[in-house]
């Protein structure tokens, strides 16, 4: 907006657009003193009657008379805009949320980015992708939230519609980033897909979830331990709690910025390694406009995978059969049944390493006694032993209080049933009734109740030690 100086304030700060063509007496000495078009001033300081006025310009200040300035056209300069204008362009990041189904990342994908999809305590609620955004230090992160998913293997036979849209989201490569979130209660039945979407080398947070079930559960987790065994940033939180949101929102934000790429932290036999070796430098020929890290692509053609297999031309198919058949030859098992061996048993020695059943001690215990409870030769000994006890325990301790019921009985509910009725005038007939008939069976009952009491409490404890 074009203003004259004098609708100007202290401290406001004006730039000059141009000069007004009817005032040009006044033009050269406003040019010599160094008021160009474009040039910045700020204003000092305005005598009471609005003239003159005092500008600095160009580190001088200096003082002009009201009909001085009027031919300058001035706009004035909003700071504030100014350095919003000098920001640097928001970066946009896309993070993919995949995971096993049921494991919260549809609940973790809400927290991100305040959405409202859907979540459910079953798996398959998610059967396709969503995305949200949320901002962090000058990033806009897109977030992907993918349906579950249990490995990235590619089979159009056995793999279901939701699972190809993850499946492909993440082949697609179109995530900077990806959060991988894992079950903690399940944790070394979870940790493939982990496995193989290491071996993608491609930024990678892990999440373990559910952290308030596995404490819940006596399970201790070495989350130190996973993450440097996993060699990738770990968080460990509850998905469902916003307070631990911050940590992971930080977590990213230095992956972001430090784009450090997962590696595998499988070791595969040498022959798979040789394999590999003899494959990379032919994919990196033929795949090099594809940003796929080719040690990948070597691994998924020993799996006769179909979306590798798609990728390689004949020479590569050819030469990844060869590998196979070689590698078949001199381990005797095939390539794809020892990769599949290879992370399970990194898996193993993870999930061995770093969790901890607190109950354990417990646990050998009672392991031990079932060793000789169950074995084969003394269990049905050992039953009817423990049955002739029950049963002879049973009626020798209820004999024992059975007088001291009966005779309890028969005071409230025959003789003072009978007396209070008496008492009351009441017909023969009634007091036959009330305590001769229902009182005596109230009595006869209550006789009975310290040998079913016991019954029960041994029936229970009976339950308890029996086996699951
Ligand atoms: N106790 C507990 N429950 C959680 C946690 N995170 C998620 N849940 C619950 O787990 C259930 C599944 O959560 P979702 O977010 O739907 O899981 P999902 O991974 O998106 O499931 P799919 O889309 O079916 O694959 C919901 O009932 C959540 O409330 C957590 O940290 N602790
Ligand atoms: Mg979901």
């Amino acid at each position: 907006m074009i203003i004259s100086l004098k609708d100007m304030q202290v401290g406001d700060t004006g730039r000059v657009v141009g000069f007004d063509k009817s005032f040009l007496p006044y033009r050269q000495k406003m040019l010599a003193m160094g008021l160009t078009p474009g040039t910045e001033f700020t204003v000092i300081r305005i005598a009471p009657l609005g003239d003159p006025i005092e500008i600095r310009v160009r580190g001088t200040d200096l003082s002009l008379r009201q009909n001085e300035v009027a031919a300058i056209r001035i706009e004035q300069v909003d700071r504030k805009v100014e350095i919003q204008e000098k920001k640097l362009p928001e970066e946009e990041i896309t993070l993919a949320v995949i995971g096993n189904p049921n494991c919260g990342k549809t609940t973790l994908f809400n927290g991100l980015t305040g959405s409202r999809q859907h979540v459910g305590s079953w798996a398959g609620v998610t059967v396709e992708q969503k995305t949200g955004q949320y901002r962090y230090d000058n990033k806009v992160i897109k977030v992907v939230d993918l349906p579950g998913i249990y490995s990235l293997d590619v089979n159009e036979h056995s793999t279901s519609l939701d699972e190809k849209v993850a499946r492909d989201f993440i082949l697609s490569q179109k995530a900077n980033l990806i959060l991988n979130i894992i079950d903690t209660t399940h944790l070394e039945h979870k940790l493939y897909l982990t496995m193989q979407l290491l071996e993608m080398r491609i930024p990678m947070v892990v999440v373990l979830n559910n952290m308030d079930d596995a404490t819940g559960r006596d399970i201790k987790i070495d989350s130190d331990e996973i993450a440097r065994r996993l060699m990738c940033p770990l968080v460990s939180l509850v998905a469902t709690r916003t307070k631990d949101l911050n940590t992971l929102k930080s977590t990213i934000n230095q992956l972001v910025e430090t784009k450090q790429l997962s590696s595998t932290p499988v070791k595969y036999p040498q022959p798979i390694k040789a394999a590999i070796s003899r494959l990379t430098p032919l994919i990196e020929q033929q795949l090099a406009d594809k940003s796929i890290n080719p040690q990948w692509i070597a691994v998924k053609l020993l799996e006769k995978d179909a979306f590798a297999m798609d990728l390689a031309d004949e020479t590569l198919q050819k030469t990844a059969h060869d590998c196979y058949q070689a590698i078949e030859d001199t381990s005797g098992e095939e390539a794809d049944i020892l990769i599949v061996d290879s992370r399970y048993g990194f898996i193993n020695t993870l999930t061995q390493d770093t969790l901890i059943q607190q109950s354990e001690v417990g646990k050998k215990l009672s392991d031990n006694i079932d060793k000789v409870i169950l074995n084969r030769f003394l269990s049905i000994p050992i039953f009817f032993g423990v049955m002739y006890l029950m049963f002879t325990f049973t009626i020798k301790l209820g004999r024992a209080f059975k007088p001291f019921f009966k005779d309890f009985a028969q005071a409230i509910f025959v003789d003072g049933t009978e007396y209070l009725l008496t008492l009351m005038n009441s017909p023969q007939w009634l007091i036959t009734l009330l305590s001769g008939g229902i009182g005596n069976g109230i009595r006869e009952v209550l006789a009975f109740v310290p040998t079913l009491k016991i019954r029960e409490t041994e029936r229970s404890e009976v339950m308890i030690f029996s086996p699951q």
